[in-house]
């Protein structure tokens, strides 16, 4: 299997969820501007949308949504439980995982567009408040308590912009704490790696040296 990325973006996420499974998944990254695959293909004849992430089967079919993706993978493992088993943290991790698409990952990537900056004061206005009802949430290490999840590893990667689009994490400590908790994960350590993502000094996020 391929997966497509940008460096640090949220392909990021299936990328680390590939990592704690142990599954064999190239990473392929993307140029944002020419759309040019690292491996030489044109790739928005693979996701028209061009949008990372997106997974190439070994059959050469395409999936597409981040949140998608990393159900596809953790069934692929399903022992390791990144979804759990039981059809309550089931229904909790799926309700997650489309919470963070769409209420957080979507305005916290647009805080980092220049065509948002207009309103750039309401979108940080409504992160804010979704991040204040997650966080009521974090009662544990993670969103489901001990059992880190998929859904972690989206939101890992989603706070992680917060050091570039003026969301300020230190409003709430647990999520300071969830960055280096989730970043300490030698698995989410290698995937950063591998995208030239490291630790930043002295703080809980992860940039290119
Ligand atoms: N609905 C898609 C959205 C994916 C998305 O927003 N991807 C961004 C990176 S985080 C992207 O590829 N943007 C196009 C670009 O940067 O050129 C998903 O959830 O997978």
């Amino acid at each position: 299997m391929k997966l497509f990325i940008h460096q640090g973006a949220c392909s990021l996420s299936p990328h680390i969820i590939s990592r704690e499974l142990g599954l064999d998944v190239e990473i392929v990254p993307v140029d944002r501007k020419t759309h040019r695959t690292a491996d030489g293909r044109d790739f928005l004849a693979l996701n028209p949308d061009g949008y990372v992430p997106a997974l190439e089967l070994d059959n050469g079919e395409i999936v597409i949504e981040g949140a998608a993706i990393v159900q596809y993978l953790a069934a692929l493992r399903p022992e390791a439980e990144l979804v759990p088993a039981d059809p309550r943290g089931r229904r909790i991790v799926q309700s997650l995982l489309s919470f963070i698409a769409t209420e957080i990952h979507k305005p916290m990537a647009q805080l980092l567009m220049p065509a948002y900056a207009a309103i750039s004061d309401t979108l940080r206005t409504v992160v804010a408040k979704r991040l204040d009802g997650l966080a009521t949430r974090l009662d544990g290490s993670y969103l489901l308590g001990e059992q880190f999840t998929v859904a972690d590893a989206y939101l890992f990667v989603c706070l992680n912009w917060s050091q570039w689009n003026g969301v300020d994490l230190s409003r709430w400590p647990k999520f300071e704490a969830f960055m280096q908790r989730v970043g300490k994960r030698p698995k989410v350590l290698a995937a950063l790696a591998e995208e030239g993502l490291f630790p930043r000094a002295g703080g809980v996020f992860f940039a290119p040296r």
